[in-house]
């Protein structure tokens, strides 16, 4: 496709332009930010006329949408990604190239967008990207938060937290609609007055308030003219203070509802799988949801006379329980402002609501103190009320008598309202993101609803979106795909298939190999500037980069580092491969193991990496603030992914396909979508080790593991153990890791000791990184696993996640997008 977009010397002018009108400055006098900014615009003006098209389309051709909502949305940055989109990247960078600036260093302005914490938010963005990629109409539903995740610093060693004001500078990306705000209420009290029909109507009052106003995202879907809209939600006090006539003139609760807007979407909550259960929390859900939701029924309303057939244009996807508020939230309207009785509320919105579930750790299931909710959310919390009332009669009917089950499967009990049994009521699709964790939800987790609503459930397996984690993130293995097989795999993973005949051929081996080595020098050069640390790019690097939790088992790896040194010192001339092992990861402020576990790290690092007798076989790296942007630097550069796991823990993993797609061999466990990739590649092509999920299942329910037992026969790990309360990593100060001793060898008070059997699966793992180093010592026998790897990655794009979305759950209307010059 001819690309009509794009002109060189019209796009230079239009930088020039845009420097001189917002800043009054020439291209020589400006500032690399100011540059950045204006290439932006530049950019921006070029997606602006495919997004009128793309409304103007969707106008005329009416197709059904998906709303996906959700608390999460870690973008990553915007320029690098849309120029690719809009294949625009080659000319552009030569056109900066032509006056002087290189787009590298520009695209290294913006800040990283990290409106997310992890998976589930970062799932959320490469949806986007596959949704616009394949023509179909969606909405992300978001948040605007002042602040989003947290900038990590390393200090002596320990994770200082520093506030992300990713906005100080403006976003050019990002246009303000005041005139799709809504009025967002809370608290107060619910009347019942009767209604002109008869009926009775519930109306809030003496409420507070605050105005949602939307902020749109473009989402340039990749060479087809589509631009979807994320948007996300920012609030403001309402204009004129809607209070009842009773609080006319109440300065107090004027300056209230202020507070409330300013503090509302002030900051992104850093918790990755944990729930703080914060009331703040829960005005955040309500607020995004009932604004997504008064938007979409808007829209809805402005082309169809018929709200009974709402489910046939709008369908909710609720990433996992965050939004659940939704289906009460539709229920409301359509009782209390659309007068529907509540059978035909009830059957719409049965209809268009579904819920993903992305963890089963339980303390990431949502349940909020009916305390909170009703006083925060009065309205909502009776129409809950009644949903539960009417579920349990349906329990009671299937099984008569059973108050065992009913308590287990009530919404609200013991206090508590319970996200996850509100979405699968009212939701009418469930879905895991990976078969093994669809399996464990259908089997134990969420057993009790599966035997009711056998129908509801199904697996999407996640995938990545290979336009941002290949094309841009590794530009020089994504041109040699390209001269391989062609350009088709950017648009259909599956095409990396026809990679599979070049495995064996020394060549493409050779050139392959050497691309990861450029790519290894690149992310040497970046931990040199970032961390001051000399690694050596012939080493093996071995990755582990994700949040920091207990259940994806950084402490084993770094407990490994510590037995290999042991060792290397022990046995100076053993055959060792140098390696560098390489970690990254944030951990939520409050959560006190992680934190320590960074700073062993650190500390590991410290020793190791001073100590010359070790002649560099062994180096250790934290690289500082992992986020999306040096993510796709990481993933390019890495021979080893390390997706360790205890098994039944991670619900699908999504770092480990990045690793894949870029030619990094895993070391896993059977654990998430690591199963599915063995499927893929087959086992002899990973190093898989460890219990299976079954066997973990078997101990936690028996209660019959005891780490000591490790500690007392395994003289090498506990040569390990001993040296985390020794002072052998801590300058002599024997209790500075003892807390992380401590949750190894003794029970906890509510947790059995190790709980995530490191010790358990220590030799294992062990035994599987020998492998790894024995396979890398092959050179052609490793090109050819590693590359092996990359032809069978097909199935793990996002756009095949989305088209089964699309074909089991949604069942959107493909559109097509012609723009005509205006
Ligand atoms: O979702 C992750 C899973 O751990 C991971 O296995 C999966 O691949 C990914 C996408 O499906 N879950 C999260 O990232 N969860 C959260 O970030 C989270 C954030 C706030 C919460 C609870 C969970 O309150």
């Amino acid at each position: 496709m001819k690309n009509i977009l794009f002109d060189k010397k019209e796009f230079i002018k239009c930088v020039k332009d845009n420097v001189k009108t917002l800043y009054r400055k020439t291209m020589e006098e400006a500032s690399e930010q100011e540059v950045f900014q204006a290439v932006s615009y530049a950019v921006k003006d070029v997606i602006i006329d495919n997004w009128l098209a793309t409304q103007q389309t969707f106008d005329k051709e009416d197709p059904k949408m998906v709303y996906y909502m959700s608390m999460e949305f870690l973008m990553g940055r915007a320029l690098g990604n849309n120029l690719i989109n809009l294949t625009a990247y080659k000319e552009v960078k030569e056109a900066l190239d032509e006056i002087g600036f290189d787009l590298n260093m520009i695209e290294d302005q913006e800040p990283d967008p990290a409106l997310g914490n992890g998976g589930l938010g970062r799932l959320a963005a490469c949806f986007m990207d596959s949704l616009a990629t394949l023509g179909y109409a969606a909405y992300g539903c978001g948040i605007r938060y002042r602040y989003g995740m947290f900038k990590q610093k390393i200090k002596d060693g320990y994770q200082v937290e520093v506030p992300d004001n990713w906005l100080k500078n403006g976003y050019p990306f990002e246009l303000r609609r005041p005139e799709h705000s809504f009025e967002v209420k809370f608290g107060g009290y619910v009347q019942a007055e009767p209604a002109e029909n008869g009926r009775t109507k519930f109306v809030q009052k003496n409420y507070q308030s605050v105005l949602a106003v939307p902020y749109d995202m473009p989402i340039v879907g990749y060479n087809n003219n589509m631009v979807n809209t994320l948007m996300i939600w920012d609030a403001e006090p309402m204009e004129c203070f809607e209070l009842d006539s009773f609080d006319k003139g109440d300065y107090r609760k004027a300056v209230e509802q202020e507070n409330l807007a300013r503090n509302l979407v002030e900051v992104l909550y850093p918790n990755d799988n944990h729930i703080q259960g914060k009331e703040l929390r829960l005005k955040q859900q309500y607020f995004f949801v009932s604004a997504s939701v008064q938007r979409a029924v808007a829209r809805y309303k402005k082309y169809h006379p018929d709200i009974h057939k709402l489910s046939e244009k709008v369908t909710i996807q609720m990433n996992d329980t965050h939004p659940t508020v939704a289906v009460a939230e539709l229920m409301r309207i359509l009782l209390d402002e659309e007068g529907l009785t509540w059978d035909e509320a009830w059957a719409i919105t049965t209809k268009t609501c579904a819920y993903t579930n992305h963890t089963i750790m339980a303390e990431a299931l949502e349940k909020w103190p009916i305390e909170i909710f009703s006083r925060l959310l009065p309205r909502i919390y009776q129409i809950v009320e009644e949903i539960n009332r009417r579920f349990l009669l349906e329990v009671e009917e299937e099984y008569p008598g059973n108050q065992y089950k009913k308590d287990k499967m009530a919404i609200i009990h013991d206090g508590q309202v319970k996200m996850a049994h509100l979405a699968i009521v009212a939701g009418y699709s469930v879905n895991g993101v990976a078969r093994l964790h669809t399996e464990i939800l259908k089997k134990q987790e969420l057993k009790d609803f599966y035997e009711l609503f056998p129908q509801k459930f199904n697996n999407k397996t996640n995938g990545i979106t290979q336009r941002r984690f290949l094309y841009h993130g590794n530009p020089l293995l994504a041109e040699w795909v390209s001269n391989k097989i062609g350009n088709d795999w950017i648009t259909d993973l599956s095409h990396m298939e026809k990679l599979a005949v070049y495995v064996d051929d020394p060549k493409a081996q050779q050139e392959f190999m050497q691309i990861k080595y450029q790519n290894k020098l690149r992310l040497a050069k970046y931990i040199q500037e970032h961390n001051g640390i000399e690694v050596d790019p012939r080493s093996i690097f071995d990755v582990q980069v994700k949040r920091l939790h207990e259940y994806k088992r950084q402490l084993m790896n770094i407990l490994h580092v510590m037995y290999l040194y042991n060792k290397i010192k022990e046995h100076p001339d053993m055959e060792f491969y140098p390696r560098t092992f390489i970690f990254g990861a944030k951990a939520a402020a409050g959560y006190k193991n992680a934190k320590l576990t960074i700073k062993l790290i650190n500390a590991v690092a410290d020793v190791i990496n001073h100590d010359a007798s070790i002649d560099n076989k062994l180096k250790v790296v934290f690289i500082e603030d992992y986020k999306v942007s040096n993510a796709e630097w990481i993933f390019a550069a890495a021979d080893v992914s390390e997706q360790i796991s205890t098994a039944s823990k991670e619900a699908s993993g999504t770092g480990n396909m990045k690793f894949m797609l870029n030619g990094a061999a895993t070391i896993g466990t059977m654990d998430g979508a690591n199963v599915e990739m063995a499927e893929e590649v087959g086992k002899e092509n990973m190093f898989i080790f460890g219990m299976s999920s079954d066997e973990v299942i078997a101990h936690e329910q028996n209660r019959d593991y005891n780490p000591m037992d490790i500690f007392n026969q395994d003289q090498e790990i506990r040569q390990v153990l001993m040296q985390l309360i020794n002072g052998f990593y801590s300058g002599n100060d024997t209790e500075l890791f003892r807390d992380l001793y401590n949750s190894l060898l003794n029970t906890q008070c509510t947790q059995f000791a190790d709980t995530y059997f490191c010790l358990k699966d220590f030799r294992s793992y062990a035994e599987a990184q020998e492998r790894v180093e024995k396979a890398y010592r092959d050179e052609k026998g490793w090109a050819k696993l590693v590359m092996l790897n990359v032809a069978h990655v097909g199935k793990f794009s996002s756009d095949r996640t989305i088209q089964e979305y699309v074909d089991d759950i949604w069942h959107l209307d493909k559109v097509k997008v012609t723009v005509t010059e205006q």
